[in-house]
């Protein structure tokens, strides 16, 4: 039974992809790139400026530094529009009560997500007190796919990486839960989360008890 549970923050937690799409494609958009939510997929979990660079790509673009870091700014103030009027209404359903009872029971918890935005949206949902540790993009060197993230997180708990569970709906993201030697649970669809150990639809009506049965 893991000890550690590993939470990814966008996507498992709240809805922000949608945010960041919009975000992008205003940005892409000014740009004259076309870009559609086709693109979407291999933008999430990773860093932003990993984000930026593969929307450059689409259309064989390459800017200065100073632009690059310009349109990171434009994107991340949009994005930062839209996260503000988050409430804990946004927190996604069944993640509550799972929550809840993985502390009644003891279970350290714990984020780990590439955003340097987390610890903003935890705090408009008022869920910082909840996790016993927080690995956000602004305390990692090199995000998802890379473990680091995940292995920071455990670290941080004093857990062995074998002991942790990671929740995600990236595929960069089960990947580097897998790197990381974790057992991983895909939250979305099993076509794009094949490699985790389990894939679920949501945590509506899930338990850790029903999830540990299902893992076993
Ligand atoms: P920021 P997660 C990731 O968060 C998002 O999935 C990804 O789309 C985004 O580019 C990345 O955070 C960086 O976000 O621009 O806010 O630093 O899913 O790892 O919680
Ligand atoms: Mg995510």
């Amino acid at each position: 039974v893991p000890k550690t549970w590993i939470f990814d923050l966008d996507g498992v937690i709240v809805e922000t992809a949608q945010f960041h799409y919009k975000s992008w494609k205003r940005l892409a958009h000014s740009l004259d790139i076309p870009f559609d939510e086709s693109h979407n997929e291999a933008l999430k979990g990773v860093s932003r400026s990993k984000s930026l660079n593969i929307i450059l790509e689409l259309d064989d673009r390459e800017v200065s530094e100073k632009e690059f870091q310009r349109l990171m700014d434009k994107k991340n103030g949009w994005y930062q529009n839209y996260i503000a009027e988050l409430t804990p209404d946004d927190i996604l359903d069944g993640i509550p009560e799972f929550l809840d009872t993985l502390k009644e029971r003891g279970a350290k918890l714990a984020i780990g997500s590439s955003s340097k935005n987390a610890q903003y949206i935890l705090d408009y949902l008022q869920l910082t007190e909840t996790f016993d540790a927080i690995i956000d993009g602004t305390k990692v060197k090199n995000t998802k796919p890379d473990p680091e993230v995940f292995l920071k997180g455990a670290q941080a708990v004093g857990e062995d990486p074998e002991d942790c569970v990671v929740f995600e709906d990236a595929e960069s993201g089960v990947e580097a839960a897998n790197r990381a030697n974790m057992l991983c649970v895909g939250v979305g669809s099993e076509e794009i989360l094949g490699d985790a150990d389990l894939v679920i639809d949501s945590f509506v009506d899930m338990s850790p008890e029903d999830l540990l049965e299902k893992l076993s």
